[in-house]
């Protein structure tokens, strides 16, 4: 059984995060480990007046009582961190688990549509980018990517060559395997570009555009794909089944999106994603 740890917030409430990445790696049949980087009452991405309490000093002690025990990690997926000392705490981690075969996955969470989330800022986005520097898979969306490029957001009107260059610029940051989220050069369809460093090799695969905004499928995604490169699926694959699983979770959701504004209702979804 592969085994995951995945370093981000608990959101009490909202759909994001922790109780996002937990029950999808659960359901993919991989022991999911997590080491919480804070405690928020909800998300930032509509509430107001959420609490925060920061975990960041547990992370160095959890650490080094994992290295007591001799834990080895198949995979770290870090998603949503909240601080530059946070970043250079999870960066020390990296290095202390990282092995010749595991995999260290970031997702650079920063924001989305051209914006940062609540609380981040282009100083944030310049830590993030040393923390992809070490990984070996980067999963930013558009706009992360963007802001670790130091560029403006392009939100449409983009073609397939843009997004190659923006991929490769990524890939030299220092990790083997870049992937956009977010992509549409059409208002039908949406899906990911991902780019091989190694082997110079790109990788397309699009889904239906549903309009409208969903939270929480960045999070969706990423939980899914760092699955499935765990379990050792070739790129082509895990990223067709991030893809379907998070159109699948956002299709589930419309007509719904008033109750559920604040995350998609991947929950009954699950049994979909465990056949897959
Ligand atoms: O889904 C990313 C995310 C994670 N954690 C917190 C957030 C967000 C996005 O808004 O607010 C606390």
């Amino acid at each position: 059984m592969k085994r995951i740890v995945t370093i981000q917030d608990i959101s009490c409430f909202g759909k994001c995060s922790l109780t996002v990445a937990l029950p999808i790696i659960s359901a993919m049949g991989i022991e999911a480990c997590c080491i919480p980087t804070a405690v928020l009452s909800t998300h930032t991405g509509g509430f107001t007046g959420y609490t925060y309490r920061d975990l960041t000093s547990d992370i160095p002690d959890i650490a080094a009582h994992w290295n007591r025990i001799n834990l080895q990690l198949d995979a770290v997926y870090t998603g949503y961190l909240g601080s530059f000392e946070q970043i250079k705490i999870v960066s020390d981690f990296f290095d202390a688990f990282k092995t010749n075969d595991n995999l260290l996955i970031v997702d650079p969470v920063m924001g989305d549509k051209g914006k940062f989330y609540a609380g981040f800022t282009m100083e944030f986005a310049k830590e993030m980018k040393k923390l992809c520097r070490k990984a070996d898979v980067i999963m930013p969306n558009l706009t992360e990517a963007a802001l670790l490029l130091g560029e403006e957001y392009t939100e449409s009107g983009y073609d397939e060559s843009f997004i190659k260059n923006m991929l490769i610029r990524l890939s030299r940051l220092g990790s083997k395997i870049v992937i956009i989220t977010g992509v549409s050069f059409d208002t039908s369809s949406q899906g990911v570009m991902s780019y091989n460093s190694e082997t110079g090799e790109f990788f397309s695969y699009f889904s239906d555009n549903i309009p409208g905004y969903f939270h929480s499928t960045g999070d969706v995604f990423s939980s899914t794909l760092a699955g499935a490169l765990v379990k050792n699926c070739d790129m082509g694959k895990a990223i067709k089944i991030a893809v379907d699983f998070t159109v699948e979770c956002i299709k589930h959701t419309v007509g719904y999106e008033k109750e559920h504004w604040y995350g998609v209702k991947f929950e009954e979804c699950l049994p979909s994603l465990m056949n897959m």
